[in-house]
């Protein structure tokens, strides 16, 4: 009966043990696959600064500073208009590649969007 009991409960554990660290990294990268990914502008910088998105995904910036941002690519395939505090822009990305974008009022706030 105890062995029997330690048994289970072994076999318990071993399926906690293969199952959490599975939805901890389900939990950990749903961020990134998920198809809506959201950039926060805050206290002059971007956050995440970098970040991988699928293709068709698409990135909406929120800005969270009392001042207002432009988020402008690099090379000119996106530019958001002057966003208020509170205001979003939202671009999706069709594309595999590296975007590299930044703030056109203050062109020291860079960021980088990766497509795969
Ligand atoms: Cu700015």
């Amino acid at each position: 009966m105890n062995k029997r009991f330690t048994t289970s409960f072994l076999a318990i554990l071993s399926i906690i043990a293969a199952v959490a660290p599975a939805t901890a990294a389900d939990a950990a990268s749903n961020p990134q696959t998920s198809k809506s990914i959201e950039v926060k502008v805050d206290n002059f910088t971007f956050a995440p600064e970098t970040i991988t998105v699928p293709a068709n995904a698409t990135v909406t910036w929120l800005n969270r500073d009392d001042v207002p941002h432009v988020i402008a690519s690099t090379d000119g395939l996106f530019r958001s208009k002057a966003l208020d505090t509170d205001d979003k822009y939202a671009f999706t990305f069709t594309k595999p590649g590296t975007y590299s974008y930044f703030c056109a009022v203050h062109p020291k706030m860079i960021g980088k969007i990766v497509v795969r």
